[in-house]
C-alpha cells in the first residue's frame, strides 16, 4: 500500500466485525464482561487495551512502516514511557535543540531519578561517538529540531547507534511520516506528539510510539499498562480521523510553508529565517536526502532583534493565532523564549539560537495570500 492509501486504510481491515461500520466505533467503556474469569473477547480493561485505541495504534504502525504502535495521553507521556526502559546510572545522548518540555522531562524528572543526559548538536555524528561509554543506552533525536529547524542525519546517527548497540529514538513530530520515515532510516523507536500534525485540528493532546522489534514493543506495552498514561477512546477516534487527511494537509502545509519562508526572507525588516528548504540552510542536503518536503514550520528573527520587537509582531498578527502548539489546520505563531522553551535556562537556549527575538510559525492550510498579508501588516 502507498502512503496516501495507508493514511486512510492502513491497519484498518475488519475494523467493526459486529456491524461493519466504516469508521471505528468509539468504545467509551472502561471494562468488558467476562463469562468466566479470563473468558473475554480480547479486551478486559481499557487501560490495558481498548478497541478504538487498537484501531489507532494499528494505523500509527502502518503509516510509520512499523509493526507495533502505542498511543499515550500526550507526547510527553510517550517520551516518559521510553525513559522508563532505563535504570539509574544509564546515560542518554540527546539533541541539544529540542522541545522545551522534553528538556524539562529529561533534566527535572529523569536526572533526579538517576539517568544522565548529554545534550549535543548532532549535525556532526562524531560528536555523539565521543560521548558514548559503557553506560550509554539511548540516542534521542529530534529532527527537524524545535524551534531552530536543524536537520540531523538519521542514517548517520543510526550507524553510530548500531555500532555501539544502542537504541535510537526519533521524535518525528515536525516532519510526520508523510515527509520522513525514521524506522526506514535505521531508528528503533519513532515518537510523535500526535497533538500536532497527526491529530491535525488542535482538538486533542496525545502521543505515540512505533517500533519494529517485538521485544522492545513488549517492554513498552508493559510500561504503558503498568503506568497507565494511555490515550482515551474519543481522542483515539479523533486522531484516527485526523490521520486520514494527513497527506493532503501536509502537502498544503509544505506549499504554504515554502511561500511564507520566501516571503519572510525577502522582507526588509526580517533578519534570519530558519527553514530547511532553503538551499543555503546548513543542513539542506541532509533534509533533501531524508525528507520528501520541508514542512510548514518556520522560525525567524527581525532586524530590530529585540524581545519587544518580537512581542509586538506576534501581538499584531490576526490570521495567525498567538498560541503554544503547532501542526493544526490553522496558522499559529509563538514566542519560544517565553512560551514553548521557557523551561530551558536562557544561557542554554541561546547557545542553540533560541534568542528573545525569535518567532516561530506553524503555517496552516489557509489561503497563502491571507497569511502573507497578515505577516506584512504585523511586520509593518
Ligand atoms: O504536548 P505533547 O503532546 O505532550 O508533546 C510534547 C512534544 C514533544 N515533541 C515535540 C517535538 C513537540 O513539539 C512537543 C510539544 N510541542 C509544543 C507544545 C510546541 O508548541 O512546541
Amino acid at each position: 500500500m502507498k502512503f496516501n492509501t495507508k493514511t486512510i486504510h492502513g491497519g484498518q481491515q475488519n475494523i467493526d466485525p459486529a456491524y461493519g461500520s466504516v469508521m471505528p466505533p468509539i468504545y467509551q467503556t472502561s471494562t468488558y464482561s467476562q463469562t468466566t474469569p479470563g473468558g473475554h473477547k480480547g479486551y478486559e480493561y481499557s487501560r490495558s487495551a481498548n478497541p478504538t485505541r487498537t484501531a489507532l495504534e494499528n494505523a500509527l504502525a502502518s503509516i510509520e512502516n512499523g509493526k507495533f504502535g502505542l498511543a499515550f495521553g500526550s507526547g510527553l507521556a510517550a517520551i516518559d514511557a521510553v525513559m522508563k526502559l532505563f535504570k539509574p546510572g544509564d546515560e542518554i545522548i540527546s539533541t541539544n535543540d529540542l522541545y522545551g518540555g522534553s528538556y524539562r522531562l529529561f533534566t527535572k524528572i529523569f536526572e533526579g531519578l538517576g539517568l544522565k543526559f548529554h545534550f549535543v548538536g548532532m549535525q556532526d555524528s562524531s560528536k555523539i561517538e565521543s560521548l558514548i561509554n559503557t553506560n550509554t543506552k539511548l540516542i534521542w533525536v529530534e529532527t527537524p529540531t524545535n524551534p531552530m529547524m536543524s536537520i540531523i542525519d538519521i542514517e548517520a546517527v543510526a550507524a553510530v547507534s548500531k555500532k555501539h548497540n544502542l537504541i535510537l529514538a526519533v521524535d518525528n513530530t515536525f516532519a510526520t511520516p508523510y515527509l520522513q520515515q525514521p524506522l526506514e532510516l535505521g531508528a528503533d523507536i519513532v515518537m510523535h506528539s500526535a497533538t500536532k500534525y497527526l491529530g491535525g485540528h488542535s482538538d486533542v493532546v496525545m502521543g505515540s510510539l512505533v517500533v519494529n522489534d517485538k521485544g522492545l514493543a513488549d517492554k513498552l506495552y508493559f510500561i504503558q499498562n503498568a503506568i497507565g498514561a494511555i490515550a482515551g477512546p474519543m481522542d483515539s477516534f479523533l486522531v484516527l480521523r485526523g490521520i486520514k487527511t494527513l497527506h493532503i494537509r501536509m502537502q498544503r502545509h509544505c506549499e504554504n510553508g515554502e511561500k511564507i519562508a520566501h516571503f519572510l526572507r525577502s522582507h526588509p525588516k526580517v533578519d534570519k529565517v530558519y527553514w530547511p528548504g532553503f538551499e543555503d540552510h546548513p543542513n539542506h542536503e541532509i533534509a533533501k536526502k531524508q525528507m520528501s518536503g520541508y514542512g510548514g514550520m518556520i522560525s525567524f528573527t527581525t532586524k530590530e532583534n529585540s524581545l519587544k520587537g518580537a512581542v509586538s509582531v506576534v501581538e499584531k498578527l490576526k490570521v495567525f493565532t498567538l498560541a503554544e502548539s503547532l501542526g493544526g489546520v490553522e496558522s499559529l505563531a509563538g514566542h519560544p523564549a517565553s512560551m514553548t522553551h521557557a523551561s530551558i535556562p536562557k544561557e542554554e537556549r541561546e547557545k542553540t539560537g533560541v534568542v528573545d527575538s525569535l518567532i516561530r510559525l506553524s503555517v496552516g492550510i489557509e489561503d497563502e495570500e491571507d497569511l502573507i498579508s497578515d505577516l506584512k501588516q504585523a511586520l509593518a
